[in-house]
């Protein structure tokens, strides 16, 4: 660390990673395989966060190693159409109906960019909403409020981004359909999407309450903004196909990125054609990038999306159930407040007594509880996210087992951590 320190900034490639909400030093990892990590002095961790989402098949999946080698000695980017994005495209649409188009990109941050910037132009309007909590990646309009490694470091918002374009971005707490109505009625610059993570886990995991989602349907109908679900986390996470499926609540463009590279750069933005249609060449809205569809990428995120069955994804579901369980079991044996919450392969919890279901409760949890309680589980050989702001995962490598053994390391956590 003190020789990454002397070359980037935190000695980090990514603010989060570096432990600045629970303190101490970053553990720099060698290698992955399964449900486990080991370190570079050589201690083993089952791991939560599988690359902040990404790994569903877990650490060195064999069908992602030899589909990543095959591509690989075929050559690494071309710079061309080839036949594996195809492939992967069609898989994606498959899984995701209302993806009727889409296209690749390398990252989160470019998937929603490209999303709200077809929106804006789509729309002809300039302003966006989105919600206290919510992290949509670093692009300008999304650093209002935003949450992951920006509300961990309690970050305002961002400086850099100019006065005049953060104003277009008008920001309403999770969950309050109100404020949504007052912000579209009171905004003196016409609404051109709403965007969300319709499972939030970039303020810790937060559900959606019922009816949420659809009202936000209901409102950008009524007036006329899109309705554009960031999927990237939730995408192939929460459900076979994502949160959409699952609330039955079908938005206009959805971003997705995380499971469908399989740890590989991915991520990708789709909707309806007659909207994606405006994108450059077809259209004259633009974005473009020199790796995306690489090749690579596009075999490990085949691989993995092959991988992942219907009955897969219950039977790692069922996992975090049993995991969720043994964690509530175990904090009110020790009498301990815990919201814990589930969603398919998703899981999460707060130090609090009360349900959470927007960033001002987040914040009102013991998050002072939560660094204590993220070394005593390190200490333990169990990674989870450093931050209280961040989702846990599960994949397909972990075993009954492996899920006993963790309740049991992480109730043991909670009593060092109570004190
Ligand atoms: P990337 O640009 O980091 O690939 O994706 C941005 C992004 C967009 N939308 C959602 C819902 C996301 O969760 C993310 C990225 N998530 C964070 C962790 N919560 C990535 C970890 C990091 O920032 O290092």
């Amino acid at each position: 660390m003190a020789r990454s320190r002397a070359v980037f900034p935190g000695g980090v490639s990514s603010p989060v990673r570096a432990f600045g909400g629970v303190g101490g030093d970053p553990i720099v990892m060698a290698s992955g395989k399964g449900a486990r990590m080991t370190d570079v002095d050589g201690n083993e961790y089952i791991d939560y966060v599988l690359s902040w989402g990404s790994l569903v098949l877990g650490h060195a999946h064999p069908d992602i190693i030899a589909a990543v080698r095959d591509a690989a000695a075929l050559g690494t980017s071309f710079g061309t159409p080839t036949e594996l994005e195809v492939q992967l495209g069609e898989l994606v649409k498959a899984r995701m109906p209302h993806l009727e188009m889409l296209r690749f990109v390398s990252s989160g941050t470019e998937a929603m960019m490209s999303a709200v910037r077809l929106a804006r132009a789509y729309t002809g309007r300039n302003a966006i909403i989105k919600f206290d909590g919510c992290y949509h990646g670093h692009a300008d309009s999304f650093l209002v409020r935003a949450g992951s490694g920006v509300a961990t470091l309690g970050l305002p918002n961002s400086p850099g981004v100019p006065e005049c374009l953060a104003a277009l971005t008008l920001v309403a707490p999770f969950n309050d359909t109100d404020a949504v109505r007052t912000l579209v009625r009171g905004s003196s610059e016409p609404v051109a999407a709403i965007v969300v993570e319709p499972i939030v886990g970039n303020a810790g995991l937060i559900l959606p309450k019922p009816g949420f989602l659809r009202a936000l349907r209901e409102i950008a109908d009524e007036t006329g903004a899109l309705l554009v679900f960031d999927e990237v986390m939730t995408g192939f996470r929460v459900a076979p196909g994502g949160a959409a499926g699952l609330h039955g609540v079908i938005p206009d463009i959805t971003a997705l990125g995380k499971v469908i590279g399989g740890g590989l750069p991915v991520a990708a933005y789709g909707g309806k054609r007659e909207i994606m249609a405006r994108m450059a060449p077809d259209g004259p809205v633009y974005q473009a990038g020199t790796l995306s569809g690489n090749p690579l990428a596009m075999a490990a995120g085949l691989a993995t999306l092959r991988s992942l069955t219907p009955e897969l994804h219950r039977e790692i579901e069922g996992r975090t159930a049993r995991l969720v369980a043994g964690l509530r079991e175990r904090a009110a044996a020790l009498e301990v407040g815990l919201a814990a919450a589930q969603a398919g392969s998703m899981w999460g919890f707060f130090f609090a007594a009360d349900p959470v279901y927007d960033l001002d409760d987040a914040k009102r949890s013991d998050t002072a509880m939560y660094a204590r309680f993220f070394h005593a589980a390190l200490a333990r050989g169990v990674y989870l996210a450093p931050s209280a702001f961040e989702a846990a995962f599960m994949s397909s490598a972990h075993s009954n087992d492996d899920v006993d053994l963790t309740v049991e390391l992480l109730g043991d956590a909670i009593r060092v951590a109570r004190a």
